[in-house]
């Protein structure tokens, strides 16, 4: 039987704290003197670009990069004071050159340092140029050498160790602008935010329930509560996901391969790891077996220790798939972010529900969400929602997105 190793150590988890205490765009505006140098003259200039669609082009470059495994999705513009773009760059992956450097390469080099030469030139970026040298060397520490005079990116980096290149750039004496498009790119992130932040997986629970929201008829029967479209849907969704969890009783029931296919059964490029929960034994041969990623079996129900295993693995989104038990223990320990609910026009009546005990007794505890978005799939409906509290928004909620702080 091929499975991978599993043991859930227990560990206290660590949260990185926001850091706030910003100045905004405004009140540094207002400390430039009425009668300026030309120096100041050309700060002020600066200091009036509009950085945001440099943003937003960051934030298209940055999509450039893969979607899935441990590290963020960013790009990086270099511009001038007028605004033109002069380099510019994204992440490939686990262990390429950060977006900062990539567009750094693109430069010619200084004959002096030999370093890229950014004098004068703006990087805009959207995430926190990182701090620390883990596959690739810190990019505050590559800004500083390429001579650029300052750094605009969106989010705070709340890595443990990678996170403060803000400051180090600061006592370098670049300018640096926080917070630009914060909540976009938040958004665009939110996953690997989400997971660096709580050091667990991004955790997206999907089910499929008639109108009247059953997972199953009164045998035990579900196969197709939905229609095909809704079905692939699923595919693209599990393809986007680093991990797929599954309970026993599933696997048991269920025989699922959890691969991610295309329309024709064809394998998808990537496949997420399938994941088992729960103490059962499962036969030598389940299709999970055969699986092209040697699956996981947790051999528990410690929901919280067996995410942050997953994440010390480099899982950080994962995919929740079956069934109503596991979706409702998930629910029940305040542990999903994303809710992929798909809804088929039918009635199925009875008692198997999609969601069983989730801990609420009376409507004032009801488990509330946002609807982020509903997608028509067929003749099905895909309900996209997150819970009412997440995190969703920027690093520093404090700040709106028309507020950028100058740190
Ligand atoms: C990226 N790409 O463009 C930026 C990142 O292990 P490393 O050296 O690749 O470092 C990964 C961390 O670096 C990542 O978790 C994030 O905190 C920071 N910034 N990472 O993969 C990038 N700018
Ligand atoms: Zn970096």
């Amino acid at each position: 039987m091929r499975s991978q190793g599993f043991s859930v150590r227990m560990r206290g988890s660590a949260r990185a704290i926001p850091r706030v205490g910003a100045v905004g765009f405004g009140e540094c505006r207002s400390r430039i003197p009425d009668v300026a140098s030309s120096d100041q003259k050309i700060e002020e200039h600066r200091m009036t670009v509009d950085f945001e669609p440099l943003m937003r082009h960051a934030l298209s470059l940055a999509a450039n990069g893969p979607s899935v495994g441990v590290n963020p999705q960013v790009g990086a513009v270099l511009v001038g004071d007028d605004g033109s773009v002069v380099a510019e760059g994204w992440h490939r992956g686990v262990g390429t050159p950060h977006a900062e450097v990539d567009a750094l390469s693109k430069l010619p080099l200084n004959p002096v340092t030999g370093s890229p030469d950014a004098r004068g030139l703006t990087a805009v970026v959207s995430l926190e140029p990182c701090n620390h040298t883990g596959h690739t060397g810190p990019c505050s520490v590559a800004l500083v050498d390429s001579g650029v005079s300052r750094v605009v990116y969106a989010v705070d980096d709340p890595g443990e160790h990678s996170g403060g290149g803000s400051e180090r750039l600061r006592a370098a004496g670049v300018a640096v602008v926080a917070g630009v498009l914060a909540d976009e790119a938040s958004e665009a992130m939110r996953v690997w935010l989400t997971a660096t932040r709580e050091r667990r997986p991004f955790v997206s629970v999907k089910w499929a329930s008639s109108l009247d929201g059953r997972a199953a008829a009164a045998d035990g029967s579900s196969k197709w509560i939905t229609g095909a479209a809704a079905r692939q849907r699923v595919h693209e969704q599990r393809e986007q996901s680093d991990a797929i969890i599954v309970g026993t009783g599933t696997v048991i029931a269920d025989d699922p391969s959890l691969t991610a296919r295309g329309d024709a059964g064809e394998f998808m490029p990537h496949q997420p790891i399938p994941v088992v929960v729960g103490e059962r034994e499962i036969s030598a041969a389940a299709r999970i077996f055969a699986h092209p990623q040697p699956p996981i079996l947790t051999g528990s129900r410690d929901l919280p220790a067996i995410l942050r295993v997953l994440f010390e693995r480099g899982i950080r989104h994962v995919f929740v798939e079956g069934g109503p038990t596991l979706a409702s223990a998930f629910i029940a320990a305040g542990l999903v972010d994303e809710y992929l609910v798909y809804l088929a026009p039918a009635l199925l009546g009875g008692g198997r529900v999609a969601v069983g005990d989730i801990g609420v007794t009376t409507i004032g505890d009801a488990v509330r969400l946002t609807i982020d978005r509903v997608e028509s799939l067929g003749e099905d409906l895909l309900v996209i929602a997150r819970p009412v509290s997440s995190h969703t928004v920027s690093a520093d909620p404090v700040h709106a997105d028309s507020v950028h702080r100058e740190k």
